[in-house]
Parts: C-alpha cells; structure tokens; sequence
C-alpha cells in the first residue's frame, strides 16, 4: 500500500474528505481534485498539509485532467470517483449540467483511467438509482433499463454507475450505491443538507426539529467511516476476503430507521426534550429506503460496524 498512488475527485467534500484522510494515514499518495462547487475549503484543512497529499482545483470535465495530474513516474492504482452534482432538486432545475458532470463526465475519467492503466475505478452511485423501486430491502439487480429514477440525479448516477461496473479490463470498475451518508463535515446549511445535519444543527441550537409529513418515512442510514471503508474493501486496498470482484454494491445499514424515531434519538442524545413540529411532506419524497447489503458482504466481507446511536454521538460532539 505504501506509496500507492490514488486519485480522489470530490475531495472536499464530506465523504472525500474522509476518505482522502484515511488514505494518507494509510501509506498512500493522495491526489485530490475539487471545484469547490460543494466542497469546502475547510474539510481539507486536516489534511492539506500532509506530503503524500496533492491538490488540484478542477473540474472533472476538463479534458485530459488525470493525466495532467499524476505526479511523474508513478504507477497509478485507483481512482475514486465521488464529485459530482449532488443535489437532487438542483438536477431537476439544471439536468443538462448534471449529465454532463455526472455521466459524461464520468465517461470520461473512466477512458482516462483505463489508458493510464489505473488497476481500480471506483465510483460513488447513489441509492437514487432505484427511483422508487417499493421492493425492500433493496437489491442491485433491482435497477435495470426500465427503472424510472426520480431526478436527473439518479438517472445520471445510474447511467454512470453502470459504465463504471461495465469495465473489467485492465481496470476494475466498481460502483457503490450509497445509501444516506451521515457524519462530521456534512453540510447542515445548504437547503439540500441530509435530515441528520439539519437535526442536530436545530438541537444544537435548541430550536425545533421539523419533520416532513407524517414521520413514518424510512431511511438506511450509513456513517461515513462506515462507507470510507467500503471505499477501502472495493478498492482491493482492504478487505478481509481477497480482492473484490468489479460491479455493483449497495452500502448501506440494511435498517431502517424511521424519520420520527431519529428526531426522538437527536433529542435523548442531547439530553433534551421533546421539541419537534411536523411540517407537509415534502414533494418527490419517497416512502421508505433500506439497503440489501448481501452482495458487498459476500464480495468484500465489508458491512457497516457503527449502531446509528453511536455515530449520532459523535456527529453530536463535532457540532
Ligand atoms: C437521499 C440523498 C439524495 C438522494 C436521495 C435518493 C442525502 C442527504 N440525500 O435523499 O442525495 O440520493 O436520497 O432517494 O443523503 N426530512 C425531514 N426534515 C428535514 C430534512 C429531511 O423530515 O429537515 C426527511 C425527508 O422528508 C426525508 C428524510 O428526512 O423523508 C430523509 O431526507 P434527506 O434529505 O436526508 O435524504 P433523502 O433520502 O431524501
């Protein structure tokens, strides 16, 4: 692993930030690369300084953008592909620019990869990709052709995911369709910010939590050292069970846990009481959400190791 060299797009955002960290402290050669079209500058502040670590304000799109940033003479091992557009509400009012960046774009770092000979692609999918697929838990085979994704977002990240998990050449290409993230450094202030940040940024603050509609939505909710080593085990630079296969995964909890009960939790955790208004349901929201983890676990031997009040605790402490 040492002196591996990896390429991380999105690395200021929440999960690359994350996963750039963890990479350094294991050994390897960081190149990041950002827009800072939702990343932050300050999710890179832990780790910017670091030797191994490399930083190139990009887009994606630009042409011949991997070869003009690896370092000479050295042989690159994995490109993890997380930037993107991440916003689903965003897509529907810009879908022209979410293809571009998140299919073509994708396209196209994948062709890069494989001429450079890059041994892993790894891309950050999305459980959007199952539209709204009622069939739970969710599984990978569940999403084909005829699905009907609800955004551009998730019609992008199905289209590029299946790219991705098309390629078994010389380059491996692996898709994680991650289910919903949570952690320190996820944004609570942006209007699109998950339900977990946007709840403890209000309990911290001792305002009101709203829940939208009735609270008895589901969501599979991922801590994101969680989902880092998943990153890790479909990468081939850990995992307990040999080098995993190219294709498709979920990475999720596999429970779900219901809107209501997790305004409940935010509230114990902080030792504070009952304080939470119920608003209308928001448009487009889909029912219930949870992840079939069989296949990554057969694959890879990875599964998600933090109980949801654990990395609610420590989501807490970082506020
Ligand atoms: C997630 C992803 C999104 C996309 C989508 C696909 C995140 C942050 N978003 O959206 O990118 O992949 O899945 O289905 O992971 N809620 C409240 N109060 C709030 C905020 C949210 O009640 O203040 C509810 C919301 O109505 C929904 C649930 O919490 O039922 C989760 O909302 P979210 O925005 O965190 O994530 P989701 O699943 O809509």
């Amino acid at each position: 692993i040492r002196k591996c060299t990896c390429v991380v797009t999105g690395v200021a955002g929440f999960v690359g930030s994350h996963l750039a960290e963890r990479l350094l402290s294991m050994g390897c050669l960081v190149v990041g690369i950002d827009d800072f079209s939702s990343g932050h500058e300050k999710n890179l502040a832990g780790f910017c300084d670091h030797p191994a670590f490399r930083f190139h304000e990009a887009c994606i799109t630009r042409p011949r953008l991997l070869h003009r940033v690896l370092p000479d003479r050295t042989t690159p091992r994995v490109l993890f592909h997380l930037a993107a557009i991440v916003s689903v509400p965003y897509s529907l009012e810009h879908p022209e620019e979410t293809f571009r960046i998140n299919h073509a774009g994708t396209l196209s770092l994948l062709d890069q990869a494989v001429s450079l000979g890059f041994q892993r692609v790894v891309f950050a999918g999305s459980a959007a990709e199952y539209g709204d697929d009622e069939r739970l838990p969710l599984r990978e085979e569940y999403s084909g052709d005829e699905t009907r994704q609800l955004s551009p977002y998730g019609r992008s990240k199905y289209l590029a995911s299946k790219a991705v998990a098309g390629c078994n050449g010389v380059t491996t290409g692996v898709a994680l369709r991650c289910f919903n993230i949570y952690g320190p450094r996820q944004d609570p202030n942006s209007p699109y910010s998950g339900v977990i940040s946007r709840f403890v940024e209000k309990a911290v603050a001792g305002k009101p939590l709203t829940v939208f509609g009735d609270g008895g939505q589901t969501r599979d909710f991922a801590y994101v050292d969680d989902v880092v080593q998943a990153y890790l085990a479909a990468s081939g630079l850990s995992g307990t069970v040999g080098r995993s296969p190219g294709g498709i995964f979920n990475v999720g909890s596999g429970t779900r846990t219901p809107i209501r009960e997790l305004a409940s939790m935010v509230l114990r955790l902080m030792g504070m009481k009952e304080n939470v208004v119920y608003g209308p349901e928001r448009p487009g929201d889909i029912r219930h959400s949870v992840a079939s983890t069989a296949a990554i676990k057969k694959a890879t031997g990875w599964e998600a190791a933090v109980p949801l009040e654990q990395g609610l605790r420590i989501t807490l402490e970082w506020m």
